[in-house]
């Protein structure tokens, strides 16, 4: 049997951090076996808010770099660059034509994103999801891998899809969104009752993947927790609760486990032991990509390698679709 189609996307901007890791980088090294794999770094959505332009450039290397560092094996997985496929802003276009407003006005990313940025926020920042429902499309994605907080994109997703199917006959193959039970948010360490968030710049709010041994341990020790002593997974105690959930997914255990381990001990004694399972957690990546990077030509190349291997699908169905929509060709001959 085939395997199934799996295309997750992440944004090179700010520093990745253990929640993009845990909630989406780890498991997409995990499954890389089981699914047909495309990974795409999303420039052209990293561009909906201001960036600027040479940090943006280094940072989709060192991007590439990390996933490389984390796993990813670009034998088995398909590694690219959005920008350099031109098809995705393409069919972006086309789809937009069919998203009534309406449904974009639902979504909660941008009323959040653009209540930061007030009278800045660009049309692009509305127009994200119709970029995200592009990228998935293109390929006929079963699977999208991501956290909770896209689970929302991943619907409209499917909801265009329908549409256009249901006018032009079967176009697009329906996505499902797969999302982890554990670890699909992740809460900032100085204030749980948000995400850990990439565009977040407060010192101690995440923790990044390059990070020294001695900045986990302080940024862990600083998190911000309660009052109480009991260390047991609670949701209502969202400090604790997120500490204990990073240490379940870098140990492995069970949570009754966790919770034997700790029974008699207090938050001081977590944050420690937490640290040093985060620090020795990220050892090997960061090694790996101290090796990686040694030869910046390389990361060059598997970025022209991935975009490559993708274009003719993209290419295809952005013909189809023309084709569909009645966008003239121009007959040769
Ligand atoms: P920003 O907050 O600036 O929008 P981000 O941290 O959400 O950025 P993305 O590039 O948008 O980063 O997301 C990359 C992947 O990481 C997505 O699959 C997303 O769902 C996942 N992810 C992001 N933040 C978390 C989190 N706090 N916990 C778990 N998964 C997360
Ligand atoms: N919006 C996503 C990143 C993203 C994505 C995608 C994820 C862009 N295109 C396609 C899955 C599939 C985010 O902010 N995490």
């Amino acid at each position: 049997m085939a395997k199934k189609r799996v295309f997750s996307g992440i944004q090179p901007t700010g520093n990745i951090h253990i929640g993009n890791y845990l909630g989406a980088i780890s498991r997409w090294v995990a499954t890389q076996k089981e699914y047909e794999n495309i990974f795409c770094i999303v420039d052209l959505h990293a561009i909906t808010v201001p960036q600027d332009p040479t940090e943006l450039k280094s940072k989709t290397r060192e991007l590439l770099g990390l996933l490389l560092a984390a796993g990813i094996d670009p034998d088995m997985s398909t590694l690219f660059v959005q920008s350099h496929v031109k098809e995705h802003a393409e069919l972006a276009w086309i789809l937009n034509c069919f998203i009534p407003m309406g449904w974009m006005q639902r979504m909660t990313q941008f009323k959040e994103k653009s209540q930061k940025q007030k009278e800045q926020v660009s049309v692009g920042l509305f127009d994200y999801p119709a970029l995200m429902a592009s990228d998935i499309l293109l390929y006929d994605t079963d699977l999208v891998p991501v956290g909770d907080d896209q689970k929302q994109h991943v619907e409209l997703t499917r909801d265009v899809a329908q549409r256009f199917n249901s006018i032009y006959g079967p176009t697009f193959k329906i996505p499902e969104p797969l999302i982890p039970q554990v670890g699909a948010r992740i809460m900032g360490l100085d204030d749980p009752t948000s995400k850990m968030s990439k565009s977040e710049d407060k010192p101690s709010h995440a923790v990044h993947l390059l990070d020294t041994p001695d900045e986990i341990l302080n940024k862990i020790r600083r998190a911000t927790t309660d009052s109480q002593k009991e260390v047991k997974f609670d949701e209502s105690r969202p400090g604790i609760n997120n500490l204990l959930v990073i240490y379940e997914l870098f140990s492995h255990k069970s949570r009754q486990e966790i919770e034997d381990h700790f029974a008699g001990k207090g938050y001081a004694e977590v944050k420690n032991e937490l640290a040093e399972l985060v620090i020795e957690g990220l050892r090997p990546l960061q090694e790996r990509y101290k090796e990686l990077t040694e030869d910046p030509n390389e990361i060059d190349r598997l970025m022209e390698k991935g975009a490559e291997k993708v274009k003719p699908v993209a290419a295809a169905k952005v013909s189809e679709v023309k084709e569909k929509v009645g966008l003239a060709r121009i007959c040769q001959g």
